[in-house]
């Protein structure tokens, strides 16, 4: 039996393959119950293969028909193949044509990877490694070759065939058979594959390029969802006039498809020409989806469009290199909403999801760096960090750089590696080189673990006019990861006076301050500002330049002053965001909180809802005070989730409870009876609204939960009702069971609302709810191979119901790893993402720790997990 250890992949042991599979033709037949896939792959000895070197093919529970060399059979002792794949033992020191015939079993494919069956449909997932489920092939991201595909069905039940790039034949195959025949000339990686074959629906449309070019565009779907899909078009003809406009890229076939399919893993494929969708992130009406279902729809569309540049065109050499393309496409996508709706507000919603998943897992068990250098299982690295936190470097980089700078880059980028599968490396050299500066050290970015902290004390010198500001850096050790390296960080700044206006200087020493901002490359720095006429307040990591936790000396009032003077709306929020923090964790470490703060932060609150020259989006912010999981962070150690959301509720009390008569005015005015709209005014306006809803049933102001009860029930959309039966359910109020059965009768047919359902059944905070979730999973009819149903009930318990997932009798850590266990049988990926949840379990105090560590060795000992979910096991347990 192989251990661990030998599963373990080395960055530092990639190797080239010695042969090169240039040309794909794969031939699909698809009967109800069995696929058989004839491949015929064109191969080539690298240059310096040596003679009698084998061919290693991967396969993963392939069932080999025939394999063939240029048309003749190969005898038994000429190849070996086993579950991991096939051998040829010594292939021709030349080109040739290797022929295999494997045959498929896609209706019993639950872990959703290779070629599998959603609601009927044939569909295909193969990043990162499941196109060995399909035929044995070079499954690694440095190979490219064209592709070329024969697909014959059914016509009753697949009367749309699909792969990637263009339709060049298709017609009758005789006995209810009929084939297509697809063609794409840009070589790809195997994981860029992809394939469908169903009875669907489709909406179409054009787009016509920058130079002219039209590009056919098409969304599939179940029948009848049609009309469910003219966001997502609206979105993506958007999206691919935002990539010529800010980075000069067209698109570069004649069709772009995308299908809609129930049962996905992640959110959605960029395959090329064919992108395949989780319908979640596809299918929006304002009676089913709320505002923040069309925002991720509209950024997931633009998410896996870009890719076709940023990951297809130029693709990964290994897997190492993962967040090469998703940092790099997340940060584009970033920008596209920024750009499409407000920067600021869309600033700050990434810092938060950053914060709330990006930060405890670079400072838990499973933290790792944006580049790996190992894995046992490639599949757990599609993280927080290599997404949010790879884009957060490319955001230092273009920080750094300037908007014009960090264009050249990318377009020396594009230019000089179209076509190619590259590296981190490669790609930080366009931008030193096109900016003549020198990137080793922010290099360090990719392969350091764990979130620096910065911290910043300050102190004036009246006598001399002169103003200090002290910065350190440091990062904690991380698993594997000892010793930390200081870190190159961008740290955007302003200098505000008594008056709140901005101050300058006349003379700056001590440390790299260009304009607005300094840069920080040592382990510490002070910088001495000349000429400065009174002691002023700095507004430090505006913009949040740096993905860093930032401590300072400021006071309390030094926070709500910056929350009414910074002139970066994230330093604002953030200000607000500081006092509450502060607050929250004194009284959560048995520190009573000050009065005069608490006071001060409800006038703040109470000045920023009248503010007319803030926007409602940054208002609904700008009102919400810290999550628990953020205020749990800032504790750091032994901390207890139930107390932490008492103290919360108490917070939430004493600041809005004063307000309680602005709160239900802004309430009233915000109403509108307009028609639904998801532009971002109107979203703006609802989430306000809606924000401060919660904040009246929050600080139980007389009505409110009645208040709540009825917009559920007269709501003209879901958003409306949503947050309202959202804001009932979690904090479980009386009308709580009542709205949540009518929303369960109101849509039973729609399995999108009923993942709703699910989501807000498992964040009530009552102590009912672990037996009521139990309940939910154990009924015969719950659809226990859907990752969306599975994620919405039991992922946001995990993630976002700290308080009762955490309950020191650890019944409900044990009810986690026996779900885990099970679903692990069917699905790996969503059984060790369901995992990951346990990943603050060593911060928490002392039973509940223990409580979680005995669940977690319980699931390692009672064996039998797949290589994923064992991988994160190990690591959480290390
Ligand atoms: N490249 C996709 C992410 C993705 C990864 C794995 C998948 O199946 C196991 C599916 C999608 C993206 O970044 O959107
Ligand atoms: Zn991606």
């Amino acid at each position: 039996m192989r251990t661990e250890t030998e599963h373990t992949i080395y960055l530092k042991d990639y190797a080239p393959s010695p042969y090169k599979i240039t040309a794909v033709d794969l031939d699909f037949r698809i009967l109800a119950d069995t696929t058989r896939v004839r491949a015929l792959l064109t191969i080539e000895p690298q240059a310096e293969t040596a003679p009698g070197t084998p061919l290693v093919l991967d396969g993963d529970g392939l069932k080999l028909s025939s394999v063939a060399i240029d048309g003749a059979p190969l005898a038994l002792v000429a190849y070996a193949a086993d579950d991991n794949g096939l051998t040829i033992i010594e292939p021709p020191l030349r080109r040739f044509v290797l022929e295999t015939e494997v045959t498929l079993k896609p209706e019993g494919n639950l872990k959703l990877m290779g070629l599998y069956r959603s609601s009927g449909t044939w569909c295909t997932q193969c990043e990162p490694e499941g196109f060995r489920r399909i035929t044995y092939y070079l499954d690694r991201p440095d190979n490219l070759a064209t592709f070329k595909v024969t697909m014959t069905a059914p016509r009753d039940l697949a009367p749309v065939l699909l792969a990637n790039g263009n339709l060049v034949g298709q017609g009758d195959a005789g006995d209810g058979m009929h084939f297509a025949v697809w063609e794409d000339p840009f070589p790809k990686p195997a994981y860029l594959f992809a394939l469908v074959a169903g009875d669907l629906g489709s909406i179409t449309d054009s787009f016509t390029t920058a130079s002219g070019r039209k590009v056919d565009l098409a969304i599939y779907c179940e029948h009848g969802k049609e009309d469910q899909c003219l966001w997502a078009m609206d979105s993506l003809k958007r999206s691919m006039a935002w990539d010529e406009k800010r980075f000069g890229r067209e698109y570069d076939l004649d069709i772009f498809n995308i299908v809609a399919v129930s049962d996905f893993n992640f959110g959605a494929m960029e395959n090329k020409g064919l992108n395949i969708f989780n319908d979640k992130l596809v299918f929006a009406q304002p009676a089913t989806a709320t505002d923040a279902d069309y925002e991720n729809i509209e950024r997931v569309i633009a998410h896996e469009y870009f890719h076709n540049w940023t990951g297809n065109r130029i693709t990964c050499r290994d897997w190492f290199q993962l967040c090469l393309k998703e940092g790099l496409t997340v940060y584009r996508d970033q920008e596209f909403t920024s750009d499409e709706r407000s920067r600021a507000v869309k600033r700050i919603s990434d810092v938060v999801t950053l914060r709330s998943a990006q930060f405890p897992e670079d400072g838990g068990p499973l933290a790792h760096p944006a580049r790996p250098d190992q894995y046992r299982e490639i599949n757990n690295f599609y993280t927080p960090t290599v997404y949010e936190k790879g884009a957060e470097i490319v955001r230092m980089l273009a920080t750094l750089l300037g908007e014009a700078g960090f264009r050249k880059g990318m377009d020396l980028y594009f230019e000089r590696h179209d076509g190619e599968a590259t590296t981190i490396e490669a790609f930080l050299a366009v931008f030193a080189e096109a900016n003549g500066v020198d990137l080793e050290q922010f290099k360090t970015w990719y392969l350091q673990a764990g979130t620096p902290r910065l911290t910043m004390s300050d102190s004036y010198d009246a006598v001399s006019q002169t103003y200090t500001l002290k910065l350190s850096q440091e990062t904690l050790p991380t698993p594997g990861q000892l010793t930390k390296q200081a870190l190159v960080l961008p740290i955007k700044f302003g200098l505000i006076g008594p008056n709140g206006s901005p101050m300058g200087w006349s003379a700056v020493s001590g440390g790299e301050v260009r304009d607005d901002m300094i840069v920080l490359r040592e382990a510490s720095a002070e910088i001495t500002f000349k000429g400065i006429a009174n002691k002023p307040v700095p507004s430090l990591l505006r913009e949040f330049s740096a993905p860093v936790n930032l401590d300072t000396n400021l006071t309390q009032d030094d926070r709500l002053f910056l929350a009414q003077h910074d002139s970066d709306p994230y330093g604002r929020w953030q200000a607000l965001q500081d006092v509450a923090t502060a607050l929250a964790v004194d009284a959560a470490t048995g520190k009573p909180w000050s009065d005069a703060a608490v006071a001060g932060l409800s006038r703040a609150m109470a000045d920023t809802l009248a503010n007319k020259d803030l926007d409602d989006a940054f208002k609904a912010l700008a009102l919400g005070l810290p999550g628990e999981a953020v205020i749990g962070r800032t504790i750091g150690k032994d901390i207890d989730p139930a107390r932490i959301h008492e103290v919360r509720n108490a917070l939430t009390k004493a600041v809005f409870g004063p307000l309680g008569r602005d709160l239900l005015i802004a309430y009233t005015n915000l109403s509108s009876t307009l028609p639904y709209q998801p532009d971002a005014a109107s979203t703006g306006r609802r989430a306000l609204r809606n924000r401060v809803l919660a904040l009246l049933v929050g600080s139980e102001a007389a009505g409110a939960s009645a208040l709540a009860a009825s917009q559920y029930a007269e709501a003209t959309n879901m958003t409306d009702r949503y947050a309202a039966l959202t804001i009932l359910g979690s904090a479980w109020t009386a009308e709580a069971p009542t709205v949540l059965a009518d929303f369960r009768t109101r849509f039973t047919a729609n399995p999108l609302v009923f993942d709703k359902w699910l989501m807000v059944s498992a964040l009530a905070q009552d102590e009912g709810v672990l037996e009521r979730i139990k309940a939910i999973l154990a009924a015969p009819d719950f659809p226990k191979s859907n990752p969306n149903r599975l994620r919405s009930l039991l992922g946001s318990f995990v993630m976002s119901n700290p308080a009762q997932f955490t309950r020191p009798d650890g019944t409900a850590f044990r009810f986690i790893t026996d779900v885990v266990a099970d679903i692990d049988t069917r699905n790996p990926q969503v059984a060790a993402r369901v995992l990951t949840g346990f990943r603050i379990w060593q911060m928490l105090e002392p039973q509940r720790r223990e409580a979680a560590r005995s669940a977690l060795t319980a699931l390692q000992a009672g064996g039998k997990l797949s290589r994923n979910t064992a991988d994160i096991l190990a690591r959480m347990l290390a």
